[in-house]
């Protein structure tokens, strides 16, 4: 997988099928063998690749990252918190700056921080515009970002942040309405940011089942994150019915 290069195989993905389905693995909490098993689970079902993170983590990321990395053939991308989330057994890093706050911390000094670490682990950082949405609670990453969402009714906000993403440079822009989020992100948010972008949009947060996943992918979405639904529920036949909805 390390000579693959992640983000033309993501362009690739899209070349081939409507949208891609990535599933989120927290390994918060989840112990190794658990975590094997529900990626050889998301391999089987269809997704097109895990990203494994949080917003804090306390658990050992290395040996989890080694087993879903000699476990699964999709990639694994780094989905990290902060710049402590670091380890080689990862195909990739989405190298994300929170574009829709306005802490210093999230918009670059956590990624200086990460950046020799990368190098030195030979991982691939997927520059991404990460924005976070309102969803209705408060989650995770809003508290330890300790940034304010946008407002889930200000698409006229959130355009121009993903434009700015893209013109900066960033590879893709990740509207997030956080793990958990009551609400998903709204469709006409969506649709919105699609129409003012050309880089692929990767949406996720509070999308809890098949068919609401399949409204976000038509409204423009490119991507689908699912995460907690699917670490709850354990179903595989779940996961096989969004790969299924997603991918169209
Ligand atoms: C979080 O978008 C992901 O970054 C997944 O959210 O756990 O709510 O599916 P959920």
């Amino acid at each position: 997988m390390a000579s693959r290069c992640i983000l033309k195989y993501l362009h690739k993905v899209l070349e081939k099928q409507n949208a891609g389905y990535i599933v989120l693995i927290d390994p918060e909490g989840c112990e190794v063998e658990k975590c094997a098993k529900l990626a050889c689970e998301v391999e089987r079902a269809g997704a097109d690749a895990i990203l494994l993170g949080g917003s804090l983590l306390t658990t050992d990321l290395h040996p989890i990252a080694a087993t879903l990395k000699s476990e699964t053939a999709i990639p694994i991308i780094l989905f990290p918190g902060d710049s402590m989330h670091l380890t080689p057994h990862a195909d990739a890093i989405l190298y994300m700056s929170l574009i829709s706050g306005r802490n210093p911390n999230y918009l670059i000094g956590e990624q200086v921080k990460a950046a020799p670490w990368i190098q030195r682990y030979g991982l691939q950082p997927i520059p991404t515009g990460y924005m976070l949405i309102e969803g209705g609670n408060r989650t995770a990453v809003e508290f330890m970002s300790g940034t304010v969402p946008i407002p889930r009714d200000k698409p006229d906000i959130a355009g121009p942040h993903a434009l700015a993403a893209q013109y900066l440079g960033m590879r893709l822009v990740y509207l997030e309405a956080g793990s958990g989020a009551e609400f998903p992100v709204p469709n006409i948010m969506i649709s919105s940011v699609k129409a003012q972008i050309e880089i692929p949009l990767i949406v996720g947060g509070g999308i809890r089942t098949p068919e609401i996943a399949a409204e976000k992918v038509n409204a423009g979405a490119d991507f689908i994150v699912t995460g907690n639904i699917l670490e709850k529920s354990g179903s595989f036949e779940l996961m096989k019915q969004f790969a299924d909805a997603v991918h169209g």
